[in-house]
């Protein structure tokens, strides 16, 4: 795993946003990275389809991704690959916090010939705000502007507030709530297998269709920064631990959000 980070790619990481990591991965790491998260995305298909995106595969958002979430809760396996503090160390370094924890894993396979992801952020959807949110996001095959690679609209971080729009049918609608975002030049984030994009929580991204007949697979992890607290929303939470909650309440729950690095 490459965990060197350059003064550079901070820098460019908190300019535009995202950076691209490649051959993040060694191609041992992942070959393991492969087969866990099949194997974890084929598990929770099968026994736990409910929690997943796939009860009504003909739905337009079934076919964005087949996206299954915190897979870490229910496979061993993942469990170890989404704990690993080397993970945690780029994220926060990247990202100039102190602590990560995670907020939730997902792999997102978009299916062959499958939709396209709308412009989006990322944070608005989660139970904290936090400027300093960020993604990773790891190509367990080669992405490419054919199969459905990330976009970005470069330094949108900056700017955002938490008002976000779903991911529908319209690859557009974000621009009802960010005109002034409309006329910004979108960058694609090719990834070859093994390589990893990070991104900010807010930064505007979106994914094309997949114009091949072959699935376009990412093993992906929202990270949230030590400290963040409460905003009133769900999300992941479970039913019992979101009751508990007071708006404000520091997020530190080691279980559901689990702090794999803090910086020394
Ligand atoms: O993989 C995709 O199509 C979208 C990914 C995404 O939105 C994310 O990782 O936040
Ligand atoms: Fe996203």
């Amino acid at each position: 795993m490459k965990t060197r980070l350059t003064k550079k790619q901070i820098e460019q990481y908190r300019n535009d946003g995202f950076i691209i990591i490649e051959d993040f991965l060694n191609a041992k790491e992942l070959a393991k990275w492969r087969v866990i998260t099949d194997d974890a995305v084929r598990q929770r298909l099968i026994e736990r389809n409910g929690l997943t995106n796939q009860s009504n595969p003909d739905a337009y958002y079934a076919q964005v991704f087949t996206q299954c979430v915190r897979l870490a809760d229910t496979h061993a396996g993942m469990a170890e690959l989404m704990l690993d503090e080397r993970l945690g160390e780029v994220a926060g370094k990247l990202a100039g916090v102190d602590g990560i924890r995670i907020w939730h894993d997902q792999a997102l396979i978009k299916p062959p010939y499958g939709n396209p992801t709308a412009w989006h952020l990322d944070n608005p959807y989660w139970s904290f705000y936090s400027r300093d949110a960020i993604s990773i996001w790891v190509a367990l095959d080669d992405a490419t502007p054919a199969n459905g690679c990330l976009w970005y609209l470069p330094g949108t971080h900056k700017t955002a507030r938490y008002d976000n729009v779903g991911i529908g049918h319209n690859q557009r609608d974000l621009f009802k709530v960010y005109p002034e975002w409309a006329e910004i030049e979108a960058v694609p984030a090719p990834a070859k297998a093994g390589s990893a994009v990070f991104h900010n929580g807010l930064v505007a991204h979106a994914a094309g269709a997949n114009m091949t007949p072959r699935p376009r697979r990412a093993m992906t992890c929202a990270y949230m920064p030590d400290g963040s607290t409460f905003n009133g929303q769900q999300n992941v939470l479970p039913d019992d631990y979101f009751r508990s909650l007071k708006i404000g309440d520091v997020l530190n729950n080691d279980k559901q959000n689990p702090l794999i690095w803090r910086r020394a």
